[in-house]
């Protein structure tokens, strides 16, 4: 069997930063266990075990109260890895899913009953084979009532996806702000472009996360904190957070995840605008019913 890789921090510090109650960590994954939820044929990369019980133990550690849990890529379109920890939550966590767009309505139905309030849409070349956008779409107008599109892409390609983001029938929740250089400060060309793209449409949320994935200079992650604070700060109500814990694919930099709740206070630095980030505005998006 091929080297499982393993992306989390063995032991992340507790932050100072404490979580408003209630408060969601929104982007988080779950990888297996395998044994039990293989892996897909497609993935493109093959990480240990990251189940339901480490995942809702560093919750308790972190001071979150609940979870978002994003379909991660190497789990393809099988979801059932992540519908058993959402069974297992005590109503504690949501899910985002990834299916087929072939997918039917008493399988989205299911889902729905299962704690699935979006669909994922992955246009990251190194994580999946491409899926043709008008597939995207037809299945875009035939979520269940309250749902909501997440999309993750880099944004060499945010101008080419204008048409398609425009198009889609529902709210839009856009992982990681679409990847953009952030080491270029607030006035960078990719932070510009993005809050031009946030213009189009007042239902296009972001998620201002990932600071060890987009912030070269590392931690304590200055320049992410520098580009990305006046963002969360004109658009306090459109925004979510999440650790991207167990940090897909990451072999360079395991962050400390304490370290990365402990940038919420940088992004966010008032009592109002960290209770939108983690409590209200995730709760609209995941809680509504
Ligand atoms: C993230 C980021 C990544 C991976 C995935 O589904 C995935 O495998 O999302 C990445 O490699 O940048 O948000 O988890």
């Amino acid at each position: 069997m091929a080297e499982r890789i393993v992306s989390w921090h063995q032991a992340p510090s507790r932050p100072r930063f404490v979580p408003p109650p209630g408060a969601i960590d929104a982007h988080c994954h779950v990888f297996g266990p395998e044994a039990q939820y293989p892996f897909s044929a497609k993935a493109k990369y093959l990480p240990a075990d990251a189940g339901a019980d480490m995942l809702f133990a560093l919750r308790d550690h972190l001071g979150f109260a609940r979870n978002v849990i994003v379909q991660a890529s190497c789990h393809g379109t099988d979801n059932s890895a992540m519908l058993a920890a959402i069974a297992q939550s005590d109503g504690k966590a949501r899910g985002v899913a990834v299916v087929d767009p072939a997918i039917s309505e008493a399988e989205l139905e299911a889902l729905h009953l299962g704690g699935i309030r979006a669909v994922r849409f992955n246009f990251l070349k190194r994580l999946v084979d491409e899926t043709p956008r008008d597939r995207f779409l037809e299945v875009s107008r035939r979520l269940p009532k309250g749902w909501h599109v997440v999309i993750y892409f880099e944004a060499d390609i945010l101008e080419e996806l204008r048409a398609f983001i425009d198009a889609i029938p529902v709210p839009v929740v856009i992982d990681h702000m679409g990847r953009p250089d952030v080491t270029q400060g607030p006035a960078g060309a990719e932070m510009v472009a993005f809050r031009r793209l946030l213009e189009t449409r007042a239902d296009i949320h972001f998620k201002p996360t990932c600071p060890d994935r987009l912030d070269p200079s590392g931690d304590p992650w200055d320049k992410f904190a520098a580009a990305v604070a006046p963002l969360v700060a004109d658009y306090p109500d459109r925004c979510i957070w999440g650790t991207d814990w167990p940090h897909p694919n990451q072999q360079a930099v395991l962050p400390d995840d304490g370290h990365l709740v402990d940038m919420i206070a940088r992004i966010a630095p008032t009592a109002d605008m960290q209770r939108s980030l983690l409590v209200t505005n995730p709760e609209r998006l995941y809680w509504a019913d």
